[in-house]
């Protein structure tokens, strides 16, 4: 069994042993899966940083005590992020945020980073759209019906479909009007961390409805492909590290046996 982290002592990597070869990486606790802890990863790769994950043995140890104790856990959820012995955040969010500031990857000014921030925040509420569908839903015919029609209506119809918040062709648009960067990226001259959370949302979408996405959201589709081909990230999503399963859900369900958080 290895050791796991406890309370609000800072570690760079877990104990026991794992510590010898990784002691000096950061540590991301996560279920074995892409989750929300994917764009994170994503980030990493991007950058050359590798990092360490708990083994799902230590996993098992990790879940039971983030149900029991703020310390480490304040909101009882995953994935957290240990960095550099003085970094502990949970909040996939915040944890992006602090790697768009580390790696710079947040934009070259308060402007970019402003609209880093307000895209970051559209692609998590359609995250949460896609979760419903995939999770609760499972997919079931007729509540697919109607995501194809509301989430992923094509621009014009978006604007007619009547349903609160970002569709698929709230990034369409900008992407394809290249109305915050005019380099093919989310915003600005370069990669951010935006780039990286649409990516993961498009190939969740990508997993599912292939043609209907490359045939509607084209420049989400090329999008996908930019970024699929940056160095790092290559890599990564060719390597035996990146998890086939979406949803952290799925796999509690699959591996566990108990209902989902
Ligand atoms: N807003 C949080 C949500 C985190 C969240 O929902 N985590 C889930 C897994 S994806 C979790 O830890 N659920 C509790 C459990 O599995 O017991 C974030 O973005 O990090």
């Amino acid at each position: 069994m290895h050791a796991i982290h406890r309370g609000f002592a800072h570690h760079t990597a877990e104990d026991g042993s794992f510590a010898a070869s990784t002691s000096k990486l950061p540590v991301l606790q996560y279920y074995p899966c892409r989750g929300r802890a994917e764009p994170i990863r994503l980030a990493l790769s991007y950058v050359g940083q590798e990092w360490f994950e708990p083994p799902p043995a230590s996993l098992k140890q990790i879940v039971s005590l983030m149900h029991g104790e703020f310390d480490g856990y304040p909101f009882r959820q995953l994935p957290r992020f240990i960095d550099d012995g003085e970094v502990d955040l949970v909040q996939s969010q915040a944890i992006m945020r602090h790697l768009g500031r580390k790696y710079d990857l947040y934009g070259a000014n308060m402007i970019e980073a402003g609209q880093i921030d307000m895209l970051m925040d559209g692609v998590l509420e359609l995250r949460g759209k896609l979760r419903t569908l995939a999770v609760e839903q499972q997919f079931e015919a007729a509540a697919r019906q109607r995501y194809e029609e509301s989430v992923l209506a094509a621009e014009e119809e978006l604007k007619k479909a009547g349903m609160q918040g970002p569709g698929l062709a709230s990034f369409e648009y900008p992407l394809s009007r290249r109305r915050y960067s005019e380099a093919g990226w989310l915003v600005g001259g370069s990669p951010s961390i935006a780039d990286f959370a649409l990516f993961d949302l498009v190939d969740l979408h990508l997993d599912h409805l292939p043609d209907l996405i490359r045939t509607r959201f084209p420049a989400l589709a090329a999008h996908h492909a930019k970024v699929a081909e940056l160095k790092g990230v290559k890599e990564y999503l060719a390597s035996e590290n990146r998890y086939p399963l979406a949803f952290a859900a799925d796999w509690v369900r699959a591996h566990w046996g108990t209902e989902p958080k």
